[in-house]
């Protein structure tokens, strides 16, 4: 395990190394404990580069086992190993010579699951970031670029199936009881790219002919028996493949493309050259097991990582500061793929949910940092939010200032330009400002300055001139080593809502450059006159969330009414009803008195029975803002009971006072028809099940939650009458029943208890401390598997408020505990897993004092992982 050393990598210490690997030829000769790996790289030295200067390549953990140059054995004397490094001097005065490393790595004790390990014991790798040295001595980095040739040598009993990046080339029988596979990758990757799966799994194939003709052959590999499940991740692939050569141009280019499903997986998913390799969770679905959710996070993942192959894969990062390069530009690529497939607005709508969230208090914290960081110490804590949904905002931003047409040029450019390439942010700007001839010098702050802007904007009617005048300043919090910030190039796409509630025609602007329905901000102040507005408007502002900033403004109860109700712009009908929740929480949860404005509760009901609205749309305006929602937006000084309390006030407020409309609209929802998983049918459940939730708190009684327990076809309704017995009614009857009957039905499918644990993390209350406890104890739970530690563990800590922020402080000590144990074997996990402490203060002061507390007992421990250091050390400040 790599513990912390003190040192901190810096962007502006970038250098080429002085070799390239330009060629690697790898054998494997699997073995649980001790699998053989025979690496030979054709190594080259850069032009200029000193012919005495020392080869130097990453280790991790590694143990060299022999070592040659051009077919000699190297004398000691030559080279110094350790299990992080191997330095080779006295090399050849040629500038092209060829190393033979031999190494030996134990894939079953690999717990960590970086570099090669075993999943239900089947061979598999990670090697994003930096996974590929714990399999052999490289030039582990993401600008040296080689082709790869991969030789798998394994039991046939123990791994029939022998995958590797590219096409296969050869396969055959060594003896009785060993085979062979032979693939060859012509596409120069790094090495992060590489992958290596061998086991005994079940499958399913497809093809796909691409634009140009060519066919391309399918496999989705799984655990025997799993096959059907994974026909819709096989459909989802098919549509992404499409999609991308239709709308951005680009082409597969292998022969074959294959996903693996694995159980024991740290992330989501990995875009390995031809071989995707992802958490099964992302892969398997029926109507019995998986949530409506479910089938889009997997049409979503499974577009993502296939978008890697140009986004990341083709065109890849020169260091690890570029991460947002390849990681926002795939996560914007696959949000417009499924506003495509589904609807556009309810995507934009959870989109940005997820965004507030996830990024906005990672922004918002000690944790805070650039798109592109500047420095870290342990690469893996940046696959954040920031990187990915950030970074995606900023790509959506560069769509919006220069229009459809202009960012296809841009892309356009980059894959023509960098195809092969290992490139900065810098170079994917740059094909922007020239395919467009639009300078984005300024605009490009967005992606050097951490923090969420804040707008803050008034207006006013001057009823004399017709003028409608609006004054805006931003700013940008201090985040950690930032304390000066610089106004952004912010736009804001808006409207103007006449009397009759449609949008105004706008004739001359002064004060800020506004096109196509776009403001542009570029300054800290600035004051926009709409000359001649004809009377005074409703200003729509930021529809569609066109920046991810907190504004404010001074718009009255009524002008969000009148938004909710009559705004063109459907992400912003929602903003103005959410906006109206949010104040309507936080006035309640800081003066304890819940009478409620019967206007708000009024336009809800009518928001939930508009028929020209979608019923996914209907469902989202229907959805209180969560807990963490009105404890970011309180800030400061959060009592997480009283947000509580004053959410389950609202919550009843509304469903008495629509009991019966709210009644109808659920029996009308009903679906007769078999299940599909099509965005409509989801739709359909989702506001069913909303209403559900205040159905049975109108109520006072879980009975309708019961009877949809049981009487429910799919796991959607099933998990969502679950749910709602569990955290309205957890010491009832019916409820402990229901989790019984669940338990049985689905003990033994590992996905589906995960949602079981999830429903019972997420029980409100103090009390849930101790189940979670206890469940840590049961037979379904393991602390090795990371998809088990977050369903419980990770789910009580990021989505139980009142748990987790219990005011003894025994949540947080819980925590700790936990990332402690786990450091010791899966230190990404863990770190991820302590992340949950970053908002610890926005709490009162008890609590804060608690939290400090527990994040110094980790501090501590003598040899914490880098990883978790790191973040420990950021977190307390
Ligand atoms: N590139 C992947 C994310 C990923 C990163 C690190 C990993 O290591 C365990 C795994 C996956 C993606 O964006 O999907
Ligand atoms: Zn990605």
């Amino acid at each position: 395990m790599r513990t912390d050393s003190g040192q901190v990598f810096r962007l502006e210490d970038y250098k080429p190394s002085d070799y390239l690997i330009t060629h690697t030829d790898l054998l494997f000769r699997l073995d649980p404990t001790a699998t053989l790996v025979t690496a030979k790289l054709s190594v080259k030295r850069r032009d200029g580069v000193a012919a005495n200067a020392p080869v130097v390549l990453d280790g991790d953990g590694l143990v060299l086992e022999s070592l040659s140059i051009n077919g000699m054995p190297v004398s000691d004397d030559r080279y110094k190993a350790t299990p992080d490094s191997l330095e080779i001097s006295g090399l050849p005065q040629e500038a092209s010579f060829e190393l033979e490393i031999v190494t030996r790595i134990s894939p079953v004790t690999n717990k960590a699951l970086m570099g090669l390990y075993q999943s239900s014991g089947n061979y598999c790798t990670q090697c994003e970031a930096e996974g590929f040295r714990r399999i052999t001595y490289f030039l582990d980095r993401p600008d040296n670029l080689s082709t790869f040739t991969v030789r798998i040598e394994a039991k046939k009993s123990e791994a029939p199936v022998l995958l590797s990046n590219g096409n296969p080339v050869e396969q055959g029988s060594l003896d009785s009881e060993w085979h062979y596979a032979v693939w060859h990758d012509p596409f120069p990757k790094p090495s992060y790219l590489f992958a290596l799966v061998a086991g005994d799994l079940g499958s399913i194939h497809d093809t796909f002919t691409t634009s140009s003709g060519r066919e391309v052959a399918l496999g989705i590999y799984v655990e025997h028996g799993k096959e059907p499940l994974a026909t819709y991740a096989m459909d989802a692939l098919k549509r992404s493949m499409r999609w991308d050569e239709e709308r951005f141009g680009c082409e597969y280019d292998l022969s074959v493309f294959n996903i693996v499903a694995v159980s024991d997986f740290n992330m989501g998913a990995m875009e390995n050259k031809g071989l995707n390799v992802f958490n099964d969770k992302y892969v398997l679905a029926d109507p019995e097991t998986a949530t409506d959710a479910d089938y889009a996070n997997i049409e979503a993942i499974i577009a993502h990582e296939y978008f890697h192959n140009w986004t990341g894969n083709r065109i890849t990062c020169r260091d690890w500061f570029q991460l947002c390069l390849k990681e926002g530009l795939t996560v914007y690529r696959d949000h417009e793929f499924s506003a495509d497939q589904r609807s556009r607005p309810v995507k934009r709508i959870a989109e940005v949910r997820n965004l507030r969230a996830l990024q906005f208090p990672e922004d918002q914290g000690p944790l805070a940092h650039p798109v592109r960081p500047r420095r870290y110490k342990e690469i893996n804590n940046f696959y954040t939010s920031t990187v990915y949904e950030k970074g995606s905002e900023v790509v959506r931003m560069i769509h919006t200032i220069l229009g459809a047409e202009q960012f296809r040029a841009g892309m356009d450019l980059y894959f023509q330009r960098h195809d092969g390439q290992a490139v900065t942010i810098e170079d994917f700007i740059a094909c922007f400002q020239e395919a467009s001839g639009r300078a984005l010098t300024h605009f490009a702050l967005w992606y050097h300055q951490a923090g969420t802007p804040r707008v803050n904007v008034t207006s006013s009617y001057e009823a004399d001139t017709g003028d409608f005048v609006l004054n805006v300043e931003q700013s940008v919090p201090p985040t950690p080593a930032e304390s000066m910030k610089k106004p952004l190039h912010i736009p804001l796409a808006y409207g103007l809502l006449g009397p009759n509630g449609e949008d105004m025609e706008v004739g001359s602007v002064e004060g800020a450059t506004v096109a196509d329905g776009v403001i542009h901000l570029t300054e800290g102040s600035q004051t926009v006159r709409f000359r001649g507005i004809g009377s005074r408007p409703v200003l729509s502002l930021n529809r569609g969330f066109s920046s991810p900033i907190v504004l404010k403004q001074d718009l009255t109860k009524e002008d969000r009414l009148f938004l909710a109700r009559h705004d063109s712009d459907l992400y912003n009908r929602w903003e103005a009803i959410n906006a109206l929740c949010v104040e309507a929480l936080i006035a309640a949860s800081t003066s304890g008195s819940y009478d409620f404005d019967p206007a708000l509760v009024q336009c809800l009901v009518e928001m939930a029975s508009n028929e020209s609205l979608e019923p996914a749309y209907r469902a989202l305006a229907l959805s209180l803002p969560t807990e963490a929602d009105i404890a970011r937006e309180i800030g400061s000084n959060v009592n997480p009971d009283a947000v509580l309390a004053a959410r389950s006030a609202l919550r009843l407020a509304i469903g008495s006072a629509a009991r019966d409309a709210f009644g109808r609209i659920y029996d009308a929802q009903a679906d007769r028809q078999p299940f599909s998983p099509d965005a409509a049918s989801a739709g359909k459940r989702s506001l069913r099940n909303i209403l559900l939730d205040y159905l049975v708190a109108a109520d006072g009684s879980p009975e309708l939650a019961s009877r949809q327990f049981e009487a429910a076809d799919n796991m959607t309704d099933r998990a969502a009458a679950l749910s709602v017995l569990a955290h309205q009614y957890p010491q009832h009857e019916a409820t402990q029943k229901a989790l019984s009957a669940f338990e049985e039905r689905f003990c033994d499918n590992a996905l589906v208890m995960d949602k079981w644990f999830i429903i019972q993390a997420t029980i409100p209350g103090a009390a849930t401390l101790d189940l979670v406890r206890g469940l840590t104890a049961h037979p379904a739970f393991s602390l090795t598997n990371p998809n088990r530690v977050r369903s419980l563990v990770g789910t009580f800590a990021s989505g139980n408020q009142t748990g987790f922020h219990r005011a003894d402080g025994a949540g947080y000590r819980f925590l700790a505990d936990t990332v402690i144990a786990l450091d010791k074997h899966n230190p990404q996990v863990a770190a991820r897993l302590s992340t949950a402490f970053r908002s610890w203060r926005s709490m009162e002061a008890g609590r804060q004092e608690k939290a400090r507390k527990a994040l110094a007992s980790i501090n501590e421990v003598p040899n914490l992982s880098r990883d978790v250091k790191d973040i420990v050390e950021r977190t307390l400040g």
